[in-house]
C-alpha cells in the first residue's frame, strides 16, 4: 500500500499521506510527497494540497531513520521541491504537526490547520534543531525572539496562537479537507501569489544591540550543559546575518553536528525508552484490563497526598484514609497546598484546582472504601503495619479490586501472602513528591496476576506516569542502585573529599542536585531509622554511615532542620557550606584510622556512576528488571539522572563496557570485592566486546 497518493479534485491536486502511527516523514513518505509535486508540475491541477489521514499531520521526521544511513531524497531536497512550485502548495494540518511536519509546511505558500491542532519544533528535545529550515523560516514569520523561545523550548503552540504568530493562515473548526479545498481554491480565483517565506528578510537594524548574547547568557543558565539550544541560537543569528541558502547550509551543518553527538543519541534513546518501558514482555496483547473508576488511598501524608492528586488530576475520584480527623485534615491541607502552589504558577486555574480538590474525599472508616476498584496503601515503611492493613482490606473489599502498596522497599510477596488474593496484589512504588515525579515503579509479585499487571501498566499513562516494570527485591530497582551510589558518597566523603566537591562533581556531571544535598532533602534521618532496624552486619562498616548518623545525632537532618551537610537560609532555602560538618568528617576518619587524602572529580563521577551501573547490571542478571532501557527510565524519571547522558545503562554503553569493566577492577583492587565485585554480566559483555543494548535486543 502505498504511503502517499496524489488525486486532482475540482482542480486541485491532493497529496494525501497515510504512513501510521504518526505519518512521520519515512523515506517513502519523503519520496512520494516530491514525486506528488512534480507530477503536479505539468498536470492539470491549479494547486496543491498536503494533508494527512489518520491522527496527526506529519509529527516529524522518522526517528527510527536517525543514526543509519541518509536515503535520498533528504528532508531538505523535498521541502526545495515544494518551494519551487510553480502552482501554490497548501498545507492542512490536524493533529500534532511536529518537526518536520511543520517545516514541511512551512515550505509551502500557505497554511492552515484545524483548531484543535498544535504545531511545534520539538527537535531540541531529541537533542536536535529544527533541520528542515525551521530555524530560518520561523524567524522570518514570527520575529527573532518569539521563534527562539518556540525552538528552544521544543513546545508546541495551539493552532489560535500560530495564527496570531503568523504560522498559520487560516483556521477551520472542522471538515479539514473540504475546508482546505475551498481556501485552495479561493485563493487561485483571486490569483493569489506565490508567497515563500524565503522572500521575507529580516533587518538586522530590527534585532536590539547584545540581544543573541543576552539570549545565549540565559540559555547557558538555564539548559545547563546542553548543546542544541546554544546552536539553536547561531542558526537563528544567521537567519537575520546570511541569505537563505547560506542560512540553511549553517542550520545543516549545525543540525549535522548535533545529530552525530552522544546527548543527541542519549536523548533518542530517552525517546524510545519511555515508551518501551510501558511494554511487559511475555504479557499478552489481549490481557483483559480492569476499569479504574475509583480509588482509595490509605495514609494522607505528603505521599498519600501526593498520589491522590495524580488520580484527581486524571477526573477519577480519590478518598483518602487517615486514622483521625487531626491527620486527615492535615492530609487534606497538603492537597489545598500542592494545587495552591500549581495555581499560582499559572499551570492551572483556580477552577480546574478546584473541581480536581472536589474529587479527593476523606474517611476514617475502612468500610467507605469496600467498592472501590484500587486502594493504594501509603502508610510509612513498616511491614508488619502494611501486612495488617492488606489483611484488613481483603476482609472488606469487593472482589476484583487491586490492592496496591506504595511500599519503598518492602517485600511485596510477604504483603500479599496477608491476603487470600494474592493474584490481586501489587506494588505501585511513587517517587515523592508524587504529584510531580513522573516515574511509577510497577512492582509485579511472584502471584500478582497478567491482569492486575496489565491493568497497572494502562493506569500508570492515564495519571501521566512513566511506567517501568520491577520484580521484587529490596529496594526493587531505583532504591537498590542507589543504596551503592550513596556508600561510595560516604566513602569518598570520609576518604578525603567535602559535600561541596561531591555535589558538584556530580552537578557538572549532569545530575540535577549531588547526593548530599539530596539528603538533606529528603532528610537524613530516613536513613538512620532505616539502619536502626538493622543487625551491625546488615548496617555494613561504620565508615559507610557513621558520618550521616552523627549528624542525625547531633539535630542535623537536613533542609527540615535548617542544617544537615550544609546550612540553609530559612527565607531562602539557599545551601550554604558549614565548617562544622568538615569537623564532623574529620573526626569520624581519625576515629575509624582512616587517612583522608586528595580525590578528584572523577575519582568521585566513576564510583558513583559506576556503582549504579554494577548493581544495575545484577538487576538485569536476576531478571528483576525487565530490560536495561527500563533501568534509564527509573533513574532519568525518578532520580534527576540527565536525559542527555541517557540513564547509566545507555551511559555504560557510551563509555563501553570494557573500560567500565576495568574500571571497576581497579575499584576491587582498591577497595575490596566486598564493595566491587564485578557483575558477571557485565565481565561477559565486556569481554565479547558488547553492548548492553545488544544484549537486550538478543532476550527480546
Ligand atoms: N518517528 C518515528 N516514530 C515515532 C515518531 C517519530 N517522529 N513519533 C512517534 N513515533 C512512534 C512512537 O515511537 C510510538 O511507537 C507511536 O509513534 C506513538 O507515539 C528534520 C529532525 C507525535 C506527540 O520529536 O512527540 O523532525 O510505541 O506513544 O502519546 O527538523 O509521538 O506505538 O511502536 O508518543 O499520541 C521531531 C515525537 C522529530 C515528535 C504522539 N518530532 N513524537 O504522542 O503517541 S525530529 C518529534 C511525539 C525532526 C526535522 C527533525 C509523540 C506525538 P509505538 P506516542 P502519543
Amino acid at each position: 500500500m502505498s504511503v502517499v497518493t496524489y488525486e486532482i479534485k475540482d482542480e486541485i491536486g491532493i497529496i494525501s499521506v497515510n504512513y501510521p502511527p504518526v505519518n512521520a516523514l519515512s523515506v517513502h513518505v519523503r519520496t512520494g510527497i516530491k514525486e506528488s509535486i512534480e507530477t503536479a508540475r505539468t498536470d492539470a491541477s491549479r494547486a496543491v494540497l498536503i494533508v494527512c489521514d489518520g491522527r496527526t499531520f506529519i509529527a516529524g521526521a522518522d526517528i527510527t531513520e536517525f543514526g543509519k544511513p541518509p536515503m535520498s531524497p533528504s528532508l531538505p531536497e523535498v521541502l526545495a521541491t515544494i518551494e519551487k512550485s510553480q502552482k501554490p502548495v497548501i498545507a492542512a494540518m490536524h493533529g500534532t504537526a511536529l518537526g518536520g511536519g511543520l517545516e514541511t509546511a512551512l515550505a509551502c505558500h500557505y497554511r492552515c490547520a484545524l483548531s484543535s491542532a498544535m504545531v511545534g519544533l520539538p527537535e531540541v528535545k531529541l537533542g536536535l534543531l529544527p533541520g528542515g529550515g525551521g530555524t530560518q523560516r520561523v524567524p522570518r514569520l514570527t520575529g527573532v525572539e518569539s521563534a527562539l523561545n518556540m525552538i528552544i523550548s521544543g513546545n508546541p503552540v495551539p493552532a489560535a496562537q500560530a495564527l496570531e504568530m503568523g504560522l498559520v493562515d487560516r483556521i477551520f473548526d472542522d471538515n479539514l479537507l473540504q475546508n482546505a479545498m475551498a481556501y485552495a481554491k479561493e485563493l487561485v480565483d483571486k490569483n493569489a501569489p506565490l508567497r515563500r517565506v524565503r522572500d521575507i528578510t529580516i533587518e538586522p537594524s530590527s534585532i536590539p544591540d547584545g540581544f543573541f548574547e543576552n539570549y545565549r547568557t540565559q540559555t547557558t543558565k538555564r539548559y545547563r550543559g546542553l548543546l542544541a539550544p546554544q546552536n539553536i541560537i547561531s542558526c537563528v543569528q544567521a537567519a537575520v546575518d546570511l541569505p537563505m541558502d547560506e542560512g540553511l547550509a549553517r542550520e545543516r551543518e549545525l543540525f549535522m553536528e548535533l545529530m552525530t553527538s552522544t546527548q543527541s543519541a542519549a536523548l533518542r534513546h530517552m525517546f524510545f525508552a519511555e515508551r518501551t518501558s510501558a511494554k511487559v514482555n511475555g504479557l499478552p496483547k489481549d490481557t483483559p484490563v480492569k476499569q479504574i473508576l475509583s480509588v482509595g488511598i490509605i495514609g494522607g501524608g505528603t505521599m498519600g497526598g501526593g498520589i491522590a492528586m495524580n488520580f484527581a488530576n486524571a477526573g477519577i475520584p480519590v478518598c483518602i484514609l487517615e486514622v483521625n480527623e487531626e491527620a486527615l485534615q492535615r492530609g487534606m491541607d497538603i492537597v489545598a497546598k500542592n494545587y495552591g502552589i500549581t495555581v499560582k504558577k499559572g499551570k492551572l486555574s483556580e477552577k480546574a484546582a478546584q473541581s480536581r480538590k472536589a474529587l479527593i474525599t476523606g474517611t476514617l472508616d475502612y468500610n467507605d472504601l469496600k467498592d472501590k476498584d484500587l486502594i493504594i496503601e501509603a502508610v510509612f515503611e513498616n511491614l508488619e503495619l502494611k501486612k495488617q492493613i492488606f489483611a484488613k482490606l481483603d476482609s472488606i473489599c469487593k472482589k476484583g479490586a487491586i490492592l496496591a502498596t506504595n511500599t519503598s522497599y518492602q517485600d511485596v510477596n510477604q504483603i500479599a501472602a496477608s491476603t487470600k488474593r494474592p493474584e490481586d496484589v501489587i506494588g505501585l512504588h511513587f517517587f515523592s513528591p508524587a504529584n510531580v515525579m513522573r516515574l511509577l515503579e510497577v512492582v509485579r509479585a511472584d502471584k500478582t496476576s497478567d491482569e492486575v499487571l496489565a491493568t497497572a501498566m494502562a493506569l500508570a499513562k492515564k495519571i501521566k506516569k512513566v511506567p517501568a516494570l520491577s520484580r521484587v527485591c529490596y529496594g526493587f530497582i531505583g532504591n537498590r542502585m542507589l543504596r551503592f551510589y550513596g556508600r561510595e558518597s560516604q566513602l569518598c566523603l570520609i576518604e578525603g573529599s567535602t559535600p561541596e566537591q561531591i555535589d558538584n562533581a556530580m552537578q557538572s556531571f549532569g545530575m540535577a542536585m549531588g547526593p548530599c544535598a539530596v539528603g538533606d532533602l529528603a532528610g537524613l534521618d530516613i536513613g538512620y531509622k532505616a539502619r536502626e532496624a538493622l543487625t551491625d552486619e546488615q548496617k555494613g562498616e561504620p565508615k559507610t554511615y557513621r558520618i550521616a548518623d552523627t549528624l542525625v545525632e547531633m539535630g542535623r537532618l537536613g533542609q527540615k532542620t535548617g542544617a544537615g551537610y550544609y546550612t540553609y537560609d530559612p527565607a531562602t532555602r539557599q545551601r550554604v557550606s558549614d565548617p562544622k560538618v568538615m569537623e564532623v568528617v574529620e573526626k569520624v576518619a581519625k576515629d575509624l584510622g582512616i587517612t583522608r587524602r586528595k580525590i578528584d572529580d572523577q575519582e568521585i563521577v566513576n564510583r558513583l556512576i559506576f556503582a549504579l551501573i554494577n548493581e544495575g547490571i545484577k538487576i538485569l542478571e536476576e531478571g528483576i528488571a525487565q530490560r536495561p532501557s527500563d533501568i534509564d527510565v527509573v533513574y532519568v524519571f525518578g532520580y534527576g539522572f540527565p536525559a542527555y547522558v541517557g540513564g547509566p545503562m545507555h551511559y555504560a554503553d557510551t563509555v563501553g563496557l570494557k573500560k567500565v569493566y576495568d574500571t571497576i577492577c581497579t575499584f576491587r583492587d582498591q577497595h575490596g570485592e566486598a564493595y566491587w565485585k564485578p557483575a558477571a554480566l557485565l565481565e561477559k559483555l565486556a569481554r565479547e566486546n558488547k553492548t548492553l543494548e545488544q544484549w537486550a535486543a538478543q532476550q527480546a
